[in-house]
């Protein structure tokens, strides 16, 4: 990373020498995860250019448009709705809340036993280590598990800008009414942070853009059905994690690029890994940059991920929202319906969690799954057990772990992955 940007960090007000380590610690196991993989394909390169300018190049292009008037908004869940944003005339950025940061500071803000993500996006604010954070002129938090929701009423003092979107717990007429007006709410908010009014027009434009990005993610998807794996877990979750910062339009025409190339491997039979290399599935909390924790462990131990049952994979991005409405309200419910569907585990009950693992599996044909807990998850943790149970019953092998952003249990955790890994070869 080009040291080019410092004064945009300074300006920033970001603490330079604590944001310098943190960018070594990510450079480091960048370097040792993702360029140390064999077989990757070519057109990865560009996600290899993004995550080397993730703190530079994109965060100096932010700025730019902020200079031209537009609005930089930051959300930490994948159920705020980027069509309105964009239809605004703003960009989303996902927050960062990957790795630990600050935990001195943070656990005199938070108990100890609240989970790592959280844990996370406190320590990039106390250690003033995110760019992200810093530029953007609105913050979105929102009422999903406990842990979160009363951490935004600490975070509110600290940031200053934060805008609380509450959303609903139990899917009935209730719930999709309290959503409904909770985006309305949202979209005013909106129009009142940048001055612009959400036309027809605009909110059309909002979604066509945001499916484009999904639909391209949906086809790379598909590719990885393929035996073998025409690419690895790692470099998936990568692609799943980069759509949450980068330019739509050209993110979108990346993933097509690898997804031209994946064609051209299935066609030629290459895959990331040797064919017969166990094909797994895994479920769960959210990888943020840059967790990639798990995935290395299980691709280190002789299998491969095929899908991510994730808000940073298919549970994020597997609805797009019906484009064919002609006025706001018309769009504004389709916009309601798409997030509506999301099945993450702060529902109760949650059923659609099961049957949509249970589609991955069939589709990317995975030979197990690996249930992945991020500790003192309650939400996630909780749907372990039946998930684990229901999946046991019908005969698909499954394995839960529980774990945190940090590395000390990562021999512990590669011995019960390799276990495993050889029960199903
Ligand atoms: S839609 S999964 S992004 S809330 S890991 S903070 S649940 S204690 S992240 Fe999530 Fe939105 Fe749901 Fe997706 Fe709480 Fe669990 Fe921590 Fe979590």
């Amino acid at each position: 990373m080009s040291s080019n940007y410092r004064p945009l960090w300074h300006e920033l007000g970001m603490d330079i020498d604590a944001h310098d380590s943190l960018l070594e610690v990510l450079n480091q196991s960048y370097q040792e995860i993702y360029l140390s993989q064999k077989n990757r394909p070519e057109t990865m390169r560009y996600f290899d250019f993004v995550m080397s300018e993730v703190h530079g190049l994109r965060i100096k292009e932010l700025m730019d448009e902020k200079t031209e008037g537009r609005k930089i908004v930051g959300s930490y869940c994948v159920f705020v709705p980027e069509e309105i944003v964009l239809a605004a005339n703003a960009t989303l950025v996902g927050l960062c809340s990957g790795a630990d940061f600050a935990m001195e500071a943070v656990e005199s803000l938070l108990p100890r036993n609240t989970c790592a993500l959280i844990k996370s996006s406190f320590g990039f604010k106390l250690g003033k280590v995110c760019p992200f954070l810093e530029s953007a002129d609105m913050i979105v938090g929102e009422n999903t598990c406990d842990g979160k929701k009363k951490a935004y009423e600490t975070l509110g003092d600290l940031v200053g800008n934060l805008y609380v979107m509450d959303l609903p717990q139990v899917k009935s007429t209730i719930g999709r009414e309290l959503l409904k007006t909770e985006y309305e709410r949202f979209k005013t908010a909106m129009e009142e942070l940048t001055g612009v009014p959400v036309t027809a027009e605009s909110l059309q434009q909002g979604i066509r853009t945001v499916n484009a990005k999904r639909a391209a993610l949906h086809r790379l998807y598909s590719l990885r059905s393929a035996a073998p794996a025409p690419i690895s877990g790692l470099d998936a979750l990568l692609a799943n994690q980069v759509a949450f910062y980068d330019k739509p339009a050209r993110f979108t025409e990346s993933v097509h690029k690898i997804c031209d190339e994946l064609e051209a491997r299935i066609a030629e039979g290459r895959g990331a890994f040797p064919k017969g290399t166990p094909r797994i599935l895994v479920s769960g909390c959210p990888q943020a940059v840059p967790n990639w924790k798990l995935p290395h462990i299980v691709e280190s131990s002789g299998a491969v991920i095929v899908g991510e049952e994730s808000c940073v994979g298919e549970r994020g991005t597997r609805n797009l929202t019906d484009a064919s409405g002609e006025t706001v309200s018309g769009m504004m419910e389709a916009i309601v319906d798409r997030y509506y569907a999301i099945d993450c585990a702060l529902f109760t009950p949650n059923p659609d969690r099961m049957t949509h693992i249970r589609e991955m599996i069939g589709a990317y044909k995975a030979d197990g799954v690996i249930h992945y807990g991020l500790q003192f998850c309650q939400p996630y943790i909780m749907e372990s057990l039946p998930i684990e149970k229901t999946l046991k019953k019908s005969g698909i092998p499954t394995l839960c772990l529980e774990t945190d952003y940090s590395m000390e249990d990562a021999g512990q955790l590669k011995t019960r992955v390799e276990a495993f890994v050889e029960q199903l070869k």
